[in-house]
């Protein structure tokens, strides 16, 4: 597969292929840790891969090391050699948990979101896989949450989501013991869509990605709000909302009211069917 490097990053790598975007956090020196620097541009590359019309599917994984395939990360969650009081601190000394703000974006973003788990998917790292809409994993990549250890914890997505996933008991056992999981492991709860040898990962991914690629980008954006819907409390029922005013937008219906406002007249919405 062929990649074009797009915009430039520090600290992630954002790259298109033929509908698909893959985004890359590139901090392999610490298993992938995340800064508010990273977080900051994964947002921003997400938002890219949102606003361009030739995307369809995006991509999350890290990058890997090189050595031992059992080494590589996908994500260790936040770097906690700069984790001061209130959150992270990055270069503008401010501690920030910047990344409930990428949870929900990758939760939102209209377009299948497919974690590529090439390693360990560990603390808010886990979590980030989680969100994400279908994981793939390589048979090395291993599982789990570790805030009751290091001393932090999601009480979002990481415990109500995980729960949905996984179930009550599952998802008690990973944050109340701070276990590791095999992807074997990962798959049979659930928590995983496939498992593959680490060298047939990206291939596999992208394989997954052309067949959505090739369905109704409208119906697959519809599916993943009304997924959000029943799970997500009313900011799930206000995405499928804004989804249903998109299309409904797009109607000569909703176009005779913002024409009669511009001409100043009264609309005409008698010539509209009452559908049954
Ligand atoms: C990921 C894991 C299990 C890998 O273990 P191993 O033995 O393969 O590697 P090692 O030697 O631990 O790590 C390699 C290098 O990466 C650094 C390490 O410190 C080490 O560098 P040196 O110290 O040798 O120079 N590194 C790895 N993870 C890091 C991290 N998260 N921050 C900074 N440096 C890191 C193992 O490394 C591990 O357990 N890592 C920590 C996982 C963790 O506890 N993450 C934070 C959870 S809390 C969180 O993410 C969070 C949240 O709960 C709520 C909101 C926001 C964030």
């Amino acid at each position: 597969r062929v990649w074009q490097v797009g915009k430039a990053y520090r600290e992630i790598i954002y790259e298109t292929s033929n509908g698909i975007a893959k985004i890359t956090i590139n901090r392999p020196d610490r298993r992938n840790a995340f800064t508010p620097l990273t977080v900051n541009e994964l947002y921003d590359a997400f938002t890219v891969a949102r606003d361009d019309a030739s995307i369809g599917v995006i991509i999350l994984t890290g990058k890997n090391h090189g050595g031992r395939h059992e080494d590589e990360a996908f994500c260790s969650g936040g770097d906690q050699k700069i984790r001061g009081n209130g959150g992270y601190v990055g270069e503008d000394n401010i501690p920030r948990l910047n990344v409930l703000d990428l949870q929900r974006l990758i939760r939102i973003v209209p377009k299948p979101v497919i974690a590529m788990v090439n390693g360990y998917a560990i603390g808010g790292g886990h979590v980030l896989h989680i969100l994400c809409d279908l994981s793939i994993a390589a048979e090395t990549a291993k599982f789990g949450q570790t805030g009751p250890r290091v001393g932090s914890f999601d009480a979002g997505y990481g415990a109500g989501y995980l729960a949905a996933i996984v179930g009550q008991k599952k998802a008690r056992e990973i944050w109340y013991l701070c276990r590791q999981y095999s992807a074997a492991e990962a798959l049979e709860m659930g928590l995983v869509n496939k498992v593959v040898p680490f060298e047939q990962l990206e291939e596999e991914c992208c394989s997954w990605a052309d067949e959505m690629l090739a369905l109704s980008p409208t119906a697959l954006r519809l599916m993943k709000a009304s997924f959000n819907a029943a799970t997500d409390g009313l900011a799930g029922i206000a995405q499928l909302g804004g989804d249903a005013t998109l299309l409904y937008y797009t109607s000569d219906e909703a176009k005779e009211g913002r024409d009669a406002f511009k001409e100043k007249r009264v609309p005409d919405f008698t010539q509209f069917p009452k559908f049954p």
